[in-house]
């Protein structure tokens, strides 16, 4: 349990990655109640230092000992970290908010999302779950028709950017980019595919191509990031009776995720009832102006802090079924940002 204090010993684990950046920089934003900030990673970032606040903090080695004194533990190491390590930091007396898929369906650990299941944080025995990035921002546009309408069945379809897969990924798109942008005028069909020694991170190129893959695969031929969404949406709306199915892409975006969402609820939903629902949800911004070519795009999702909602239409194949266009940034809403809203809401209830 988080004792009320004034200001909080935070330790970031895993602080010099592509979510440990957007931690701090939404700590700062936020104005988060910090008073000593401990940043965590591995052995390769011995001796280097991050930025806070104008302030230069140096990065420790991650250990079972890195937490005495801690009262929240931020954490996005990887799951075999979190494993390993969040039992010592609750040991040594601190909440911890994981961002790692470790713990999430772990029936003891809350799966939060605070516009969706505020109320679960208050179960928790030292380590609440940050759901997967693309269950974020699904639940949080579609929890508000479900409480409407009550959905039945969701059609998950992604397109997930690159820095979901951490910094290595994104520089090697880069590289990939640049590599293809010397032989710009070849631009014929087969001259598009980079050396080999290009495609360490993902299983195949993902400059001008989309992997169909992220995640390892399943014995039932889903991806385990595709059971990550049908498992944490049904928990997160704590409703197993809703039918899920999804398909995860890799595209060639830097960041943002995008995800069409096809529903069918129990009762009827006009396009133009969700729209108003959605345009007075909490962390949603709709745009969705079809005939001035409005909708949201990775590009405007990126370094904000909402949940775009857009291309809202009638699935016309089925009596009660809605199609929808949902954007965020992956980093941050999917990520750090809801990971830090939690971490508000356990301080709100200290
Ligand atoms: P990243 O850019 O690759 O960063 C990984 C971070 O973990 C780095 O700070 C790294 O430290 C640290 N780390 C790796 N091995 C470690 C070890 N043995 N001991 C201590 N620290 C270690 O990855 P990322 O995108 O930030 O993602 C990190 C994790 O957050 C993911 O693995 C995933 O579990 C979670 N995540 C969750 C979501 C979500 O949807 N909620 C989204 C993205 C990621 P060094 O720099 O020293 O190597
Ligand atoms: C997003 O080290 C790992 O196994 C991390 C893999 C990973 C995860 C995960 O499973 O925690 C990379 C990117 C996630 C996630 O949010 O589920």
């Amino acid at each position: 349990m988080l004792k009320k204090k004034d200001k909080y010993n935070v330790a970031i684990m895993g602080a010099t990655g592509a979510v440990g950046a957007e931690f701090l920089s939404i700590l700062e934003e936020r104005n988060f109640p910090i008073k000593e900030l401990k940043l965590l990673a591995s052995e390769k970032s011995k001796g280097k230092s991050l930025k806070f606040k104008n302030e230069s903090y140096p990065v420790e080695i991650l250990g079972h000992n890195s937490f005495k004194g801690v009262d929240i533990v931020l954490s996005s190491a990887g799951a075999s970290r979190s494993l390993e390590f969040l039992p010592s930091a609750v040991k040594a007396g601190a909440v911890c908010v994981d961002n790692s898929s470790a713990f999430r369906m772990d029936k003891s650990v809350p799966l939060v999302v605070p516009e969706v299941n505020p109320h679960a944080i208050e179960k928790h025995k030292g380590i609440i779950a940050n759901p997967n990035c693309s269950t974020i921002q699904a639940v949080v546009a579609l929890w508000p028709l479900h409480q409407a309408a009550k959905i039945k069945r969701i059609v998950f379809s992604t397109y997930q950017s690159v820095s979901g897969a951490g910094q290595k990924k994104i520089l090697e798109m880069e590289k990939q980019v640049d590599e293809i942008n010397k032989h710009m005028d070849n631009w014929i069909a087969g001259h598009h595919n980079v050396d080999k020694f290009l495609i360490k991170e993902f299983p195949h190129q993902i400059a001008f191509n989309l992997i169909p893959q992220i995640d390892v695969f399943l014995d039932n031929a889903y991806t385990k990031e595709e059971m990550k969404m049908v498992h944490e949406t049904r928990k997160i709306m704590e409703d197993d009776s809703i039918k899920i199915t999804a398909t995860c892409i890799r595209v060639p975006v830097f960041f943002a995720h995008s995800e069409s969402i096809n529903i069918e609820t129990e009762k009827k939903l006009k396009p133009e009832e969700a729209r108003k629902i959605l345009s007075k949800a909490p962390g949603v911004i709709v745009i969705d102006d079809p005939a001035n070519q409005k909708y949201p795009m990775p590009l405007d999702g990126e370094g904000k802090n909402e949940v775009f909602v857009g291309r809202i239409r009638e699935d016309e194949s089925i009596q009660n079924g809605l199609n929808l266009w949902v954007v965020s940034d992956n980093l941050r809403k999917g990520a750090a940002l809801n990971a830090i809203q939690i971490a508000e809401l356990l301080i709100k209830h200290a």
